[in-house]
Order: C-alpha cells, then sequence, then structure tokens
C-alpha cells in the first residue's frame, strides 16, 4: 500500500480525491489545507486526517508521496519541503513561474532521489490518447503538419476566480496544456512564436493566444486557445486537432470523434467514460486525473520515470515563457537552450 497525502483542497483537489479513490493500493491518509474550513471537508468527504500546515503533516504522517494541488505560487517551497521530507510528489501544472523555480524543484527532488511528476494531465485525456498512440503508432506516417486547439466561451472564471485576476492567463493555464499535447504529437521544439490578445475586459491577463511551433521532427505545428469564442455547440473542454502526415491525416473533431484517412476512412468515438463521480462536460478532464495517477503509481512500482515528470515538463514550461517573450517582442524564439 502506498501512502499519500494531499496538500491544498480547494476547487480542483476535489477531482484528485475522487482519483486517488479508485486507484487501488493507494491511500490518501492526510489532506492539508491553510483553510482550516476546506482541509476539515475534504478530510470528512474522503476520510483523512485534516492540517493546516504541510510541515505539520508531513512530520505527524508516514507517507509514500505528495500529491500537491495548491495554485503555483506555492509549489517550489512545498515540493522542496516533500523532497527534504524523503517523498516522492506530484505537483499540478503549471509547474512553476519561473524556469529557475522549476530547475530547483527538479534538482531537490533528485537530490531525494525521489520521483516527481507533474499532473500535466490534457495528454492523458483518453480522447487525445488515442489520437497520440496513432501517430506514434505510424498510422499516418511522418507528419509534417499539426494544428491543436483549443477554443471556448466557458466562464472558467466561476469556478477559478484567479483565471480572472493573474496578470498572465491562458498560455499559462490552458496554452500549457496544449503546447505539451503538441509536444506529446510531434517531439520537441526549435522555434516558438506567438501573439495574444485579451478580448475579455473583465480580466487581467491574455484570453486569446497563436503560437507557431518547428519541432525537431521536423513537423510544424500550430497551437492556439482562447476563452474568447462563442461556438454552438460549446466544446469545453474538448481539445481538438487536425493533423497531416505523409501517408494520411488524422482529425480528432468536436464530440470526441477521431477519423483517421490513409488508403480508407476510420471514423473511432473516442469519447471518454463519465465516471461515477464525474459531471459533464468536466469528465473528459475528471477521467484523466486518475489516468495520471494510475501512471504515476505504475511508475513508482516499476521504478520509471514518468512521462510527464519534472525534467521532462521544463520543455513544456519553457514553450510557456517564451510564448510571453514571443508575444511581448514580436519575436520568433529558439528555445533549445533554454
Ligand atoms: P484553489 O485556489 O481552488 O485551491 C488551492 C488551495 O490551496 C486553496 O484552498 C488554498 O488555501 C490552498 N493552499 C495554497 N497554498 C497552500 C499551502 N502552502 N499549504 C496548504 N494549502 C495551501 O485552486 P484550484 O482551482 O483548485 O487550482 C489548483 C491548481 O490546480 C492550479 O495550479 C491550477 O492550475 C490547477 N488546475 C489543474 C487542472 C487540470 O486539469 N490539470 C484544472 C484546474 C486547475
Ligand atoms: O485545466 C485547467 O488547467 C483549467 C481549465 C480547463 C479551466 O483551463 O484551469
Amino acid at each position: 500500500m502506498l501512502n499519500g497525502a494531499l496538500i491544498g483542497c480547494g476547487f480542483f483537489a476535489q477531482n484528485q480525491m475522487h482519483g486517488w479513490a479508485g486507484i487501488d493500493g493507494v491511500a490518501i491518509t492526510a489532506v492539508c489545507d491553510r483553510d482550516p474550513e476546506k482541509a476539515e471537508a475534504t478530510a470528512a468527504r474522503f476520510g483523512a486526517r485534516a492540517y493546516t500546515d504541510a510541515a505539520a503533516m508531513l512530520a505527524a504522517e508516514r507517507l509514500d508521496f505528495v500529491d500537491i494541488a495548491t495554485t503555483v505560487g506555492s509549489h517550489r517551497p512545498l515540493v522542496e519541503l516533500a523532497a527534504q521530507a524523503g517523498l516522492h510528489v506530484i505537483c499540478q501544472k503549471p509547474f512553476a513561474e519561473t524556469m529557475a523555480d522549476a530547475q530547483a524543484m527538479v534538482a531537490a527532488v533528485d537530490a531525494a532521489g525521489k520521483v516527481l511528476m507533474i499532473h500535466e494531465n490534457f495528454r492523458w485525456q483518453s480522447a487525445v490518447r488515442a489520437a497520440i498512440d496513432a501517430i506514434r503508432a505510424g498510422d499516418i506516417g511522418t507528419p509534417f503538419f499539426g494544428r491543436v486547439t483549443f477554443r471556448s466561451g466557458y466562464d472558467v472564471y466561476a469556478g477559478q476566480p484567479y483565471l480572472a485576476t493573474d496578470a498572465r492567463f491562458i498560455i499559462q493555464d490552458l496554452g500549457i496544456h496544449i503546447l505539451d499535447i503538441a509536444r506529446a504529437l510531434f517531439g520537441d521544439v526549435i522555434t516558438i512564436s506567438a501573439t495574444t490578445r485579451r478580448v475579455n475586459p473583465k480580466i487581467r491577463g491574455e484570453d486569446v493566444a497563436t503560437m507557431l511551433l518547428e519541432h525537431d521532427s521536423g513537423a510544424t505545428s500550430v497551437v492556439d486557445c482562447s476563452y474568447a469564442t462563442r461556438r454552438s455547440p460549446e466544446t469545453f473542454p474538448e481539445t481538438l486537432l487536425e493533423i497531416d502526415g505523409d501517408l494520411g491525416s488524422l482529425r480528432l473533431d468536436a464530440g470526441y470523434r477521431l477519423v483517421i484517412q490513409r488508403e480508407g476512412e476510420t471514423i473511432r468515438d473516442v469519447a471518454p467514460p463519465l465516471l461515477p463521480w464525474a459531471s459533464r462536460p468536466w469528465h473528459n478532464i475528471q477521467e484523466s486525473v486518475q489516468i495520471i495517477q494510475q501512471h504515476f503509481v505504475d511508475c513508482l512500482r516499476d521504478g520509471r520515470e514518468p512521462e510527464t515528470s519534472g525534467r521532462d515538463n521544463l520543455k513544456t514550461l519553457a514553450l510557456v515563457e517564451a510564448a510571453y517573450a514571443s508575444a511581448r517582442d514580436r519575436s520568433r524564439l529558439d528555445v533549445r537552450s533554454w
């Protein structure tokens, strides 16, 4: 049995607790939030002990890992605390506010000889995964063009008010997921250029971003996201794909429809299941939480580095940083040395 503790009992952590409850061989024995009401409510809901101080919790509990579900500003001190306590760590995206913080966290967990995985779950959504598996299997040959797109008018600010008030919004919150999907599909990136806009006047950061990526593999991808797009049907929170390869093409269309054209055409319904604790339209994301948690546990048991390890995520985070710099300076940036 692996014993874990959750730090941060807010909006998204509830999904993580439900997810863990469905993973065999894992028990989340303690939860912590500096807000005592949130800590106690989550502890009571899921049958764990409640704490308001992470250091006190790590000192009192016998743990194998911590799951950090706080917002980005607290990630570095909490990851370093867990590393000092000799624990494996799974930490929510965005990993860090700066590359220096992210590198320090990777080094701290490495020095402890433990595993650090980033909860970068979009590449683990079952529909997206079906597309990644098809591309990696060579179903359309070698990709030369891709579009990874997420456009929505869904009110994300109601559940996550900080998204309206933080200086950075869509690239750091959502673009990070779809940049990571582009890496999973087409490999590491050589150059990136980006434009950003704020369309909604009531928020502080940018709610639209369009990015152009040149990949090491020779593919070019367009990665675009918007929370200012009124569309019907509303596709939140689906990531849609269009990929052209030298032998065929792949589309992940709205409604979780995967179309692969080679000599003929195959159409698959890749809709995620509605888990008993999940609710539409979030069920796509909610299912991926459990899938990524299972990957974390499998990697711990097998002694493997997770696909979305802290080290791997440095490359996704570099794209976020470079996209902001490119949009600010109207430049195209080589990210190989970031
Ligand atoms: P939230 O503000 O609702 O919850 C964060 C909680 O952490 C708060 O209750 C806060 O009191 C607590 N906290 C902060 N610092 C703490 C500390 N040092 N010790 C103990 N508790 C502390 O935020 P949220 O919307 O749940 O987002 C949390 C993270 O999850 C963010 O990084 C966000 O980007 C991410 N997120 C990921 C997904 C996904 O699909 N991967 C979806 C939504 C949110
Ligand atoms: O997945 C996320 O990071 C969320 C949302 C889907 C709303 O962008 O913040």
